[in-house]
């Protein structure tokens, strides 16, 4: 039965408030969720006037838990994460003699999954899946942080544009909108006017790449318009002809009206029902027509107007190690820390380019049965983008866009994994990476998971690993 997290977050805010005056550290995670959490955070705190010692922290893990100063804080606080790691958490806490301790008290605010472990009443761990809520899909970490905000004062509705944009970076609008929770924050964002909702094309570049680019490189179906310009020029002068319209392929998808949205979605539509098996048609619409999600006070045709763009941009700094651009221009920064993440955004965009150019003339795709996979070299693709590189991989011929693809990356001491599968099939098949991954990582002497659709992992050694993949897959 699905009940409320807000039991939970109610004694977390007891919690806040017993140790206003105490020393607080807050932990938070790197990505667009995590450094929106932490942009939440901090601002609930300055608005209440409580200090806080603010960090990120990239991994919670058997070695990064010794570096946590437990006995130092009256209160640590960590925002997307720590449930998945709340055994190692509740190991340090038994073994500074801090378990059901008054003066030291540890809040866990995430949506991972959580492990499973008796935990003391001075560990206060609010998570949507101890109620049964799908914390894929429902809420994220940010939107959990937010809601602890909104229950200290429900008048701080403005900060739920973050949880929202945590909510997209953590790509949990998969089914075209956003369901549970996450509506009703939505809910207050537009109420606020901070974010636009409309119906849209599910194209990626709305607002930063002319309308055959987004169409070139659109992936999650694949047609005879992929990375073929002249075909999609031709596409849309048919489209022209035959509905007497004057769209214009170098104009980006922004500037297009509803009506050309529209005909441009069915006919691309129509497309596709080619290219699919039949029962998988009935997914199509799903993967074309979505909701976009904007800030309303953003420049349109800038990266932070539409919220899956804007993600891209914190990517583009995050996945470098670089976490206080994004947080500066989150916190409103069009001065130095945007320049520099404009910067980063077009570095980002060639490393993209220049790390996929190398899979595609470097790199065997191994096929299986229902998977396929590839191997990267030691100082080829920088780890932090492996994973994106993955699901752009849908781009190369090679690939079979109708099946799973792993990457599996040579490291120092061991190797990285990213899997990727393409959005149609995780609406028309039980596909589940993220399962997958953890049991043939635990396999190995790793660690794995992530989402259905994305997931990553750490191995020691990659004999058996794929496997073990195919074993559980
Ligand atoms: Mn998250």
């Amino acid at each position: 039965m699905k009940t409320s997290i807000e039991f939970q977050l109610r004694k977390a805010v007891e919690v806040l408030m017993k140790n206003k005056d105490g020393n607080i550290l807050v932990y938070t995670h790197v990505d667009t969720d995590g450094i929106t959490s932490r942009v939440i955070l901090e601002e609930l705190f300055s608005r209440l006037n409580i200090e806080g010692e603010f960090k990120f922290l990239k991994q919670l893990n058997m070695v990064t838990v010794e570096s946590i100063p437990f006995k130092e804080y009256n209160l640590i606080i960590f925002a997307d994460l720590g449930s998945g790691q709340i055994n190692l958490i509740n190991e340090k806490i038994k073994e500074y003699n801090l378990w059901n301790s008054r003066d030291h008290s540890i809040i866990i605010l995430d949506h991972h999954i959580p492990a499973y472990s008796k935990i003391p009443d001075n560990i206060i761990h609010v998570n949507p899946w101890n109620n049964n809520l799908d914390g894929g899909r429902e809420i994220c970490g940010a939107g959990v942080a937010y809601k602890f905000a909104k229950l200290c004062n429900p008048n701080y509705t403005d900060l739920a544009k973050y949880a929202i944009l945590g909510a997209v970076g953590d790509i949990q609008n998969l089914g075209g909108s956003f369901v549970g929770m996450n509506r009703e924050i939505l809910e207050d964002a537009k109420a606020r006017g901070d974010i636009l909702e409309f119906p849209d094309l599910q194209f990626y570049g709305k607002h930063t790449r002319p309308m055959f680019v987004s169409i070139k490189y659109f992936t999650d179906v694949r047609t005879d318009l992929m990375n073929n310009d002249s075909k999609i020029l031709n596409f849309v002068k048919t489209i022209n002809r035959r509905y007497n319209l004057e769209i214009d392929p170098r104009e980006p998808i922004c500037n297009l009206s509803f009506e050309e949205k529209r005909v441009i979605g069915s006919e691309f539509l129509s497309r596709c029902n080619k290219y699919v098996p039949l029962s998988w048609i009935k997914y199509l619409p799903k993967v074309i027509f979505g909701m976009s999600y904007e800030f309303r006070g953003e420049t349109v045709m800038t990266p932070l107007r539409n919220l899956e763009e804007f993600s891209t941009c914190i990517n583009a700094c995050s996945r470098y190690e670089d976490y206080v651009t994004p947080l500066e221009v989150l916190k409103g920064d069009r001065g130095k820390y945007y320049s520099r993440m404009l910067y980063m955004l077009n570095r980002h965009k060639k490393n993209l380019f220049r790390a996929l150019k190398y899979i595609k003339d470097n790199v065997e795709i191994v096929q299986r049965e229902r998977f396929q996979y590839f191997e990267i070299e030691k100082n080829k693709v920088d780890e932090g983008i492996v994973g994106i590189v993955t699901g752009m991989s849908y781009s190369i011929e090679d690939v079979d866009w109708k099946k799973p693809i792993f990457a599996i990356k040579e490291k120092d001491n061991g190797y990285k994994v990213s899997g990727r599968c393409p959005k149609l099939l995780t609406f028309a098949a039980d596909i589940n990476l993220a399962d997958a991954i953890s049991y043939a990582s635990m396999k190995v002497g790793g660690t794995g998971g992530g989402h259905r659709f994305a997931c990553g992992a750490y191995i020691p050694h990659k004999k058996d690993f794929i496997k073990y993949i195919e074993n559980r897959l």
